[in-house]
């Protein structure tokens, strides 16, 4: 009589690997995929669109879908909480002396109403490390002028005590803001 448990066996063993290459195949998702903040222009307002949480490690991509000759550029500047202007008079204010978006500016480069000759501008350790403020540099970006810029970089900040919220703010508009928590890495 011819057993049919050899072929049953190898079907089982088959499925098995299958499953197993998808259950490694997510875990190298949940590790190398890119999170992506978004900056947009619509009919819900200008604004980024943020990922609630990503993993330290973690690449943070930052993609302009918004049209710079409607609204003009952006930058995604990382800054303490602190420094978020939050008060009608703050954001009236962000883009003069000591005030945030004027230090963005500055960690950019920019003089006066000169170009931007820094970007990114960099602070701390590689990649999104350091939120700024109007007396430190912090990690920001500038989208430039053209349609559809990108940039990105690894999350490097420190979760040793556990997660991590870091805040950000454009400096061209400042009403843009918005926060990330950055969980502790594998
Ligand atoms: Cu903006």
């Amino acid at each position: 009589m011819k057993s049919t448990r050899p072929r049953a066996g190898s079907a089982r063993s088959a499925i098995l690997a299958a499953l197993a290459a998808l259950v490694a195949l997510s875990a190298f998702a949940s590790v190398a995929s890119a999170a992506t903040v978004y900056m947009k222009a619509d009919k819900k307002g200008l604004r980024f669109e943020a990922p609630k949480t990503v993993v330290n490690g973690e690449t943070l991509e930052i993609v302009n879908q918004s049209n710079p000759k409607k609204v003009g550029p952006h930058t995604f500047s990382m800054v303490t909480k602190a420094s978020l202007p939050k008060t009608p008079k703050a954001h009236q204010l962000c883009f003069t002396p000591k005030h945030i978006c004027k230090a963005i500016a500055i960690w950019h480069g920019v003089k006066g109403n000169g170009p931007v000759k820094i970007n990114p501008a960099k602070a701390g350790p590689d990649g999104w490390s350091t939120m700024g403020s109007v007396t430190a540099k912090g990690d920001s970006w500038f989208t430039g002028e053209k349609p559809g810029t990108s940039f990105e970089q690894p999350v490097n900040v420190d979760t040793s005590a556990g997660a991590s919220r870091i805040y950000f703010l454009c400096a061209i508009h400042s009403g843009m803001q918005g926060s990330i928590n950055v969980l502790p890495g594998g």
